[in-house]
């Protein structure tokens, strides 16, 4: 249909054995800190959040996405935490490893993409993170007990997100050529 608005994000997809092991971090993570487990289908690294666009602007965007190369390395999840505000529990690269460098490179290309054709980047800094739980208690994150979690993401989407039930459900609209 042509009409109704659905708010658009940029973000990596993991595969189902990084699911599986991102899964298992939650439970743990909710052992500790209680809240809701994201559904593991729904599991991502966002890049880029657009909030509510028009069909048809999410259509041309999706056409234009198409074409965007994007190159994909390889991080480790070793730490977990919690921003100030929201109630979610994330998994995220540590920052005592400093910067994942590839992973800077395609937030930067992928905003400089967006930007010539009139998105904002936002002002904050890139916080890399999965989001494992939402509307989580107290709890402290540190003592969580979980390997670290290597992953080497193979897909950069475009997706639609929309309200169905009260739970968000999720389209790719396009995924992004990866370049060796
Ligand atoms: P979060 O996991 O930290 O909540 C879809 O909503 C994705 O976009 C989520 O991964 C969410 O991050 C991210 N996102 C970033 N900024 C957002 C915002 N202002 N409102 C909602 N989601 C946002």
């Amino acid at each position: 249909s042509s009409g109704g608005a659905m708010r658009l994000f940029f973000a990596l997809w993991p595969d189902a054995g990084t699911v599986d092991r991102l899964m298992a971090w939650a439970r743990e993570a909710q052992a500790l800190c209680g809240g809701r487990i994201m559904r593991p289908e729904t599991l991502h690294m966002t890049l880029a959040f657009l909030g509510e666009t028009p069909a048809d602007a999410a259509r041309d965007l999706a056409r234009e996405a198409r074409g965007w190369n994007v190159s994909l390395g390889s991080l480790v999840l070793s730490d977990c935490g919690r921003f100030k505000g929201p109630r979610i529990v994330w998994a995220g690269p540590s920052l005592a490893e400093g910067r994942v460098g590839w992973l800077d490179a395609l937030y930067d290309s992928l905003w400089s993409r967006l930007e010539q054709h009139g998105w904002s980047r936002p002002a904050g800094a890139f916080r890399p993170h999965v989001t494992l739980l939402r509307n989580a208690g107290p709890g402290e994150t540190s003592l969580l007990d979980a390997p670290p979690l290597a992953w080497s993401p193979t897909r950069c989407v475009l997706v639609a997100s929309r309200p169905q039930k009260g739970m968000a459900h999720y389209e790719v609209l396009a995924s992004l050529p990866v370049s060796a």
